[in-house]
């Protein structure tokens, strides 16, 4: 058993923050046993290893829901050309953009991969994070794909970090490698995710559902395949235009729809009745200087579950900051503070079908990140570094 004392433990219920002072958190393996004051702390066991919090703010470690941070390469000249006038589609259709990523992809080796990838989930960690979504979706071949979901599942055993791997199976479709859009969804659906989920590497699928990617028909087809499969599914919907992606997710039963700066009324609706989470990726609006607003307000106003994600890519976000998505979150959308941080925990955990992560409290997961603060907001407040002074997956220490 392990007994944290010495800690302020920050809980998020309701849209309310509550900090209980001079509190304790004990677990036993992986599991929380007891949050709460020390005072009411049950006598602990013998011979139970104790840990000095320094009074430091407890909150759950972060979770990280959507990032595609496995990864060759990166695209800096690709931003260089956006600043002087190109835009995001104009490259994409130069086949530039997601294929520049893939044919660095292609070309590394799964050390190269691992080595690079270890970088940035490493200042994720020292940001406090403890749970990250991994999606592939720069392979777009089978050998490419299984590559960069096998070193997601060797970079949590390399870092601690809890990795949950997403076959993104849509994520462009290359015109010269297939005879038709239709060999190209048939391979996907009935040869490769089969293989790739027999192999035990997918967690999850998502596809991305636009004008300039995959339409609503192939999206179904790839949905349908994973339904039968039992995968749970995720959508890249209404990112550049509204292509009615919100509900089709909805429609399956998605864990999650991201992006939404488009998302109309239906699309709200249906999500909320399907218990669909909106993972909102400030990082990637703000990278590609969009202008309109995911409908933040009627969101909240449907009671629709918001996570914040960094979308950590090469393109789009190459941002491996949690808590800079936070604030952009907070400072772009208008969230609010206990909203930030009730969308990067329990609710990013729900964006994951996490179901015992991302809250402090007994029963749940041991994962807690320890923050040298006076008051939470600062954890969304501070722009550039603020490491984590201490970071716990499933009860075991992570290097910070
Ligand atoms: N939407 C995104 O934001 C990323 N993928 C996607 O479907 C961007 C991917 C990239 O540009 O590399
Ligand atoms: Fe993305």
């Amino acid at each position: 058993m392990k007994i944290l004392h010495n800690v302020r433990v920050l809980q998020i219920s309701a849209g309310q923050l509550h900090t209980i002072d001079k509190a304790a958190i004990t677990w036993q393996g992986q599991q929380l046993m007891y949050v709460g004051t020390r005072a009411d702390m049950p006598r602990p066991d013998v011979g139970a290893e104790w840990i000095d919090g320094c009074n430091a703010l407890a909150t759950p470690a972060l979770i990280d829901c959507h990032t595609h941070v496995v990864f060759g390469g990166n695209r800096s000249e690709e931003f260089a050309a956006r600043l002087s006038g190109m835009s995001y589609s104009d490259i994409a259709k130069a086949g530039g953009g997601i294929r520049t990523t893939v044919r660095h992809t292609r070309a590394a080796t799964e050390a190269q991969l691992l080595q690079s990838v270890m970088q940035r989930a490493q200042a994720m960690r020292r940001g406090g994070v403890g749970t990250l979504e991994i999606k592939s979706g720069y392979g777009l071949d089978l050998a490419t794909e299984t590559k960069m979901l096998r070193v997601a599942t060797q970079l949590s055993a390399q870092t601690g970090m809890r990795v949950r791997r997403t076959y993104l199976g849509l994520h462009a479709f290359v015109a010269e490698e297939w005879p038709s859009r239709t060999a190209m969804l048939e391979a996907v659906c009935n040869s490769w995710l089969p293989q790739l989920h027999a192999q035990g590497l997918v967690d999850a699928v998502d596809a991305f559902q636009e004008n300039i990617a995959f339409n609503a028909d192939e999206v179904r087809q790839f949905f349908a395949a994973a339904k039968a499969l039992r995968i749970p599914v995720k959508l890249h919907a209404e990112q550049l235009s509204n292509t009615q992606g919100a509900a089709l997710a909805a429609a399956f039963g998605a864990l999650s729809a991201d992006h939404l700066e488009y998302l109309d009324d239906s699309g709200i609706a249906a999500m909320q009745a399907a218990g669909t989470v909106a993972v909102l990726l400030p990082s990637a609006f703000y990278c590609l200087r969009e202008s309109q607003l995911p409908p933040i307000a009627k969101l909240r106003a449907a009671g629709v579950p918001m996570a914040i994600a960094t979308d950590c890519n090469p393109g789009t976000a190459p941002n491996t900051s949690l808590r800079l998505a936070m604030h952009q979150a907070c400072t772009l959308f208008g969230l609010s503070i206990p909203e930030a941080l009730a969308g990067v925990t329990d609710i990013a955990a729900r964006a994951l079908g996490l179901v015992d992560t991302g809250q402090l409290r007994a029963g749940f997961c041991a994962d807690i990140a320890l923050w040298q603060v006076d008051h939470a907001a600062e954890i969304v407040y501070w722009l550039g570094d603020l490491p984590a002074q201490q970071l716990y997956v499933a009860g075991r220490k992570c290097e910070v």
